[in-house]
């Protein structure tokens, strides 16, 4: 399993989305992420373990990155590879109950074009059994009241992955509190820290989709008493 893992985080390092993909050409006709993650499944590896070697690969090119050592258009191929592997976790990810026990607003914050993590997130609660509205990334603080406007039950989900726009996240966050005082907002990306959640007052702050989805579970219900 290990090996299949390491393939994985290789696959996506380098960008090799299918065995006929010309890219990179030093991997030339050999498997892609698509097909080593449609027989990996088969096989029985779990989606967690496919997402391990995701992680892994996004690791390392974004230990790369930040040495000099890979470039945007690296990230671009690596994030190109991701979302193949992301077809596969689909169905896995939203195969939970049909009935909708909420509503999620999910958004990226303004200024950041990540949505990776986001789309994560928003599959896995989609599959939690709730409908997600997804607003999609570099999102102003008014669309995301606009939402809330349209949906006054929900939740709030905020992504952020760069360190420059976790002040768009607290922008966003302290509009949604004056506006809705009532509506939870979880939080989570990258460089968010539970120290980083304390500070600008959010609800709730999840490294992940599993706590994410314990957070909105232990809430659902009544709405006047969901806060706290
Ligand atoms: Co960018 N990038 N990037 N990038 N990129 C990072 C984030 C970086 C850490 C790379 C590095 O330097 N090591 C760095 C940020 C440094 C910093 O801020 N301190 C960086 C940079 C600098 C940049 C640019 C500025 C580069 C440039 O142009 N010079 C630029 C910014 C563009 C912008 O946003 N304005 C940029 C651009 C890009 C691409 C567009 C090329 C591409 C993104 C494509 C896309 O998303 N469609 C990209 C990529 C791919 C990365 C890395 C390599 C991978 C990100 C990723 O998808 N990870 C990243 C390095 C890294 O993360 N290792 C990097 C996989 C994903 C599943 O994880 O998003 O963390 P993640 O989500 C996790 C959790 O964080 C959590 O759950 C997910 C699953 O576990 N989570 C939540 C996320 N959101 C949540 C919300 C929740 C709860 C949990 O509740 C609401």
């Amino acid at each position: 399993m290990q090996d299949v893992i390491e393939k994985i985080a290789t696959c996506i390092e380098r960008g090799k989305v299918s065995k006929d993909a010309a890219f990179p050409p030093d991997m030339n006709g050999q498997d892609g992420v698509d097909e080593i993650s449609a027989t990996a499944l088969q096989e029985g590896l779990s989606p967690d373990d496919l997402l391990k070697g995701c992680m892994l690969g996004m690791d390392r090119i974004g230990k790369r990155f930040s040495e000099n050592k890979a470039y945007v258009p690296d990230l671009c191929v690596s994030a190109n590879a991701m979302k193949v592997v992301m077809k596969h976790l689909q169905p896995f990810l939203e195969s939970g109950q049909l009935k909708r026990k909420g509503t999620f607003i999910i958004a990226t914050v303004q200024g950041d074009l990540h949505d990776i993590g986001k789309n994560l997130v928003a599959m896995a609660i989609r599959g939690a059994g709730y409908e997600v509205i997804d607003l999609g990334i570099d999102i102003p603080t008014g669309k995301i009241l606009q939402a809330i406007q349209e949906h006054p039950d929900s939740f709030v989900g905020l992504s952020a992955l760069l360190t420059t726009t976790m002040g768009a996240m607290q922008e966003s966050v302290q509009a949604i509190q004056e506006k809705f005082p009532d509506i939870n907002i979880l939080i989570g990306g990258a460089p968010i820290t539970q120290k980083f959640c304390d500070e600008i007052k959010a609800d709730f702050y999840s490294p992940d989709f599993y706590d994410a989805i314990e957070f909105l579970n232990k809430h659902t219900g009544n709405t006047t008493l969901r806060k706290g």
